[in-house]
């Protein structure tokens, strides 16, 4: 297992199918907290029951105030330095032939759900170029009753849990909003609930990203990931089982030094950047 830029960068120039699979730590410096792990906690209730079909089913009241609440986290955030860098090499031919002269695809599997790393990407990106999102997007909803699947960037997504943030954030008890005034579907009335999977659910796209991390990958970059959850924690061992290479990027020392053959033990946002020599291409935030 090796910490070393130059010897990755040696791994990267040689690389056919590169896969970035990112998850919560990919956007903490963007002020998102993570699920797990040091850094930014969601403290004041358990986000794992909340992200729950069963808590939806129980209680959509209060899911849907944790939603709303995210929701307005993720619009104030911006993109950070890690999330450029996997925008730069998606989208650029010409940057990724620079630091991956062999590379004939570069593709970002996420598991978050803010948004950010579409919103990364120059607004001319093709949608080949786009993150394959498995587990959905926080800004879309889906009707519980028809089949509308829609993207909405509403704040707040209805009037009725409108100011509700701002008790989420102080920890304090939520209010109870009858069903009539949560989000409703335009297009039959009935109850919508978040575009995001949730645990016992099917991931998003798993036919594509299966193709990819067990046949072609011959390196994957695990970014941000306490790799604990399902199929996601399971691709990196996907693609050593046909000798591909896997780079660690997390605050943390998360694997096992025979497991991984790079960990770079970091904030992201610093170590990937560097790891992927474009440090001095990313563009500013605020230009
Ligand atoms: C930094 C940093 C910095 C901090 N820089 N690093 C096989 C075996 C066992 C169980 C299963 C299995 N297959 C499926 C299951 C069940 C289940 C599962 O995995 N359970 C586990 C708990 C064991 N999986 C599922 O149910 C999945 N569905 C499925 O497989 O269905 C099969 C099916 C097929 C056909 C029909 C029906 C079903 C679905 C999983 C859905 C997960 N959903 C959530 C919520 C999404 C919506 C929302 O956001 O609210 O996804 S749960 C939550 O965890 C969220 C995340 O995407 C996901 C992963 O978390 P992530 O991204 O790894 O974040 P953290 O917080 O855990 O880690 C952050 C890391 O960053 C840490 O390591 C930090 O150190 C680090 N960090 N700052 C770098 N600056
Ligand atoms: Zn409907």
């Amino acid at each position: 297992m090796a910490v070393d830029y130059d010897a990755f960068r040696a791994v990267l120039r040689e690389a056919k199918h590169i896969i970035v699979l990112a998850g919560a730590g990919l956007s903490a410096a963007s002020g998102i907290p993570t699920f797990r792990g040091s850094g930014g906690l969601w403290r004041t209730f358990d986000a794992i029951k909340l992200a729950s079909p069963e808590a939806f089913a129980d209680n959509p009241s209060r899911v849907w105030q944790f939603y709303h609440y995210r929701r307005e986290v993720a619009r104030a955030a911006v993109p950070n330095a890690a999330h450029k860098a996997i925008a730069l090499l998606s989208t650029s031919p010409e940057e990724l032939a620079r630091v991956a002269p062999c590379a004939q695809t570069f593709r970002l599997i996420t598991q978050n759900v803010d948004n950010l790393s579409i919103r990364a990407l120059p607004s001319s990106t093709p949608i080949s170029a786009y993150p394959i999102e498995m587990h959905g997007n926080i800004f879309r909803v889906m009707c519980t009753e028809c089949d509308l699947v829609a993207l909405n960037f509403d704040s707040p997504i209805c009037q009725g849990i409108a100011g509700t943030e701002a008790l989420f954030k102080d920890g304090e008890p939520e209010p109870q909003i009858e069903l009539e005034d949560l989000p409703r579907c335009q297009e039959c009335g009935a109850l919508l609930r978040p575009g995001v999977v949730w645990f016992g659910e099917a991931v998003e796209h798993l036919d594509e990203i299966n193709e990819m991390v067990e046949e072609l990958c011959d390196l994957i970059l695990v970014v941000g990931t306490s790799s604990t959850v399902m199929p996601a924690g399971m691709f990196a061992d996907m693609v050593k089982d046909h000798d591909g290479k896997v780079a660690v990027f997390n605050i943390e020392k998360t694997w096992a030094d025979d497991e991984v053959d790079f960990e770079f033990v970091g904030p992201c946002e610093e170590t990937l950047p560097r790891a992927l020599d474009v440090v001095d291409r990313l563009v500013p935030s605020g230009c």
